[in-house]
């Protein structure tokens, strides 16, 4: 097997500054030479061209929103006909920098899609999590059935502009790609791509109030880290795989490394306590790569959320990197 690295500098959709050297962490812990580990070959792309912070403008031009312009003129009459009282709820408003985030995306999405078709597997090194949208819009591209998802990370990611609190579309990747709220009238977003039914999270451990109403609605199956701690991480990533490749054509793993608990992975931007432990981390990824010998079910990867500036001598890109190899098929004996 061939591998494709795909670097995406990305910082946009966080919060945190400092995502976007992640790739280039990644690399320096030797992402190639534990691909070699694993027996595959890797060919480095490079870095995709991404706009920076400081020459972006965080709201997107048309989302100018007037709609509270004439309420405090007409507050005795009962003629108020005000049609755009809802308007928010469709608007981008809340979802910074999307205009360009849109862009990145449709860029990845095409070079994922170019190396599938090039029987090369896309890894995809982050960047903050948005970076996940272009993978499975071109991991999916083109396929019969779409692609199943394996999203291992403390939150759901499964906000909408509308639903957001923080603005941030890193929390937002798995929403847009089941096409929800406006996700569904963004050019760039293919809805298509990506099986809800065959989508799976997995570590949950901090959902916001109406990302857990939308995902409790959706036919997405939620692993919680209750699940790992009731049955045991093996028992839980099997039925994972069991569940994202039932009827199509590959899956797509998204790998954030706030998945894993903080006491591990000290670089990254959102912690949250009682996450899995490495070992965990690595059964489930030899997991992936177990199902993948016997059924050639990995389309793409991504690893998501490095923040070297946060990190202690570059820890959490060296967890990144092995755990790539292990889902590429690298093991002990
Ligand atoms: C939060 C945090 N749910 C948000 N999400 C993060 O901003 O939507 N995702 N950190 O990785
Ligand atoms: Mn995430
Ligand atoms: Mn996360
Ligand atoms: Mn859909």
């Amino acid at each position: 097997r061939t591998a494709r690295l795909l670097g995406v500098p990305l910082d946009l959709g966080a919060n945190r500054r400092g995502v976007d050297m992640g790739p280039s962490a990644i690399r320096y812990a030797d992402v190639a030479a534990e691909l070699a580990a694993a027996g595959v070959d890797c060919i480095d792309d490079g870095d995709l061209e991404v706009p920076r912070l400081e020459t972006s403008s965080p709201a997107p031009a048309s989302g100018v929103n007037d709609s509270d312009s004439n309420t405090n003129t007409n507050s005795n009459s009962n003629t108020n006909t005000n049609t755009n009282s809802n308007s928010n709820s469709n608007s981008n408003t809340n979802a910074k920098y999307l205009d360009d985030i849109g862009g990145v995306t449709a860029t990845l999405a095409d070079a994922v899609a170019a190396t599938v078709d090039d029987d090369t597997t896309p890894l995809v090194l982050g960047g903050d999590h948005a970076v996940a949208m272009g993978s499975m819009f071109g991991s999916g591209r083109g396929t019969d059935n779409g692609i199943g998802v394996i999203w291992f990370d403390a939150h759901g990611d499964y906000n909408t502009p509308a639903t957001s609190p923080s603005g941030n579309v890193h929390g937002m990747p798995l929403a847009a790609a089941h096409g929800r709220g406006s996700f569904a009238d963004l050019d760039w977003a293919d809805t298509d791509a990506v099986s809800e039914e065959n989508t799976v999270l997995v570590g949950i451990r901090s959902l916001d109030d109406e990302e857990r109403a939308a995902l409790r609605e959706s036919e997405a199956t939620v692993f919680t880290m209750r699940e790992i701690d009731e049955r045991g991480i093996t028992a839980v990533v099997e039925d994972a795989l069991e569940i994202a490749t039932d009827g199509v054509d590959g899956i797509h793993v998204s790998l954030d490394l706030d998945w894993l608990d903080p006491t591990v992975v000290p670089g990254v931007g959102t912690p949250v306590r009682g996450g899995v432990n490495y070992r965990e981390a690595h059964a489930a990824l030899e997991l992936v790569a177990e199902r993948d010998r016997e059924a050639d079910i990995l389309r793409s990867m991504d690893v998501v959320e490095v923040n070297p500036i946060l990190d202690r001598d570059n820890q959490t890109a060296e967890v990144a990197a092995e755990l790539a190899a292990s889902a590429f098929g690298k093991r002990i004996l």
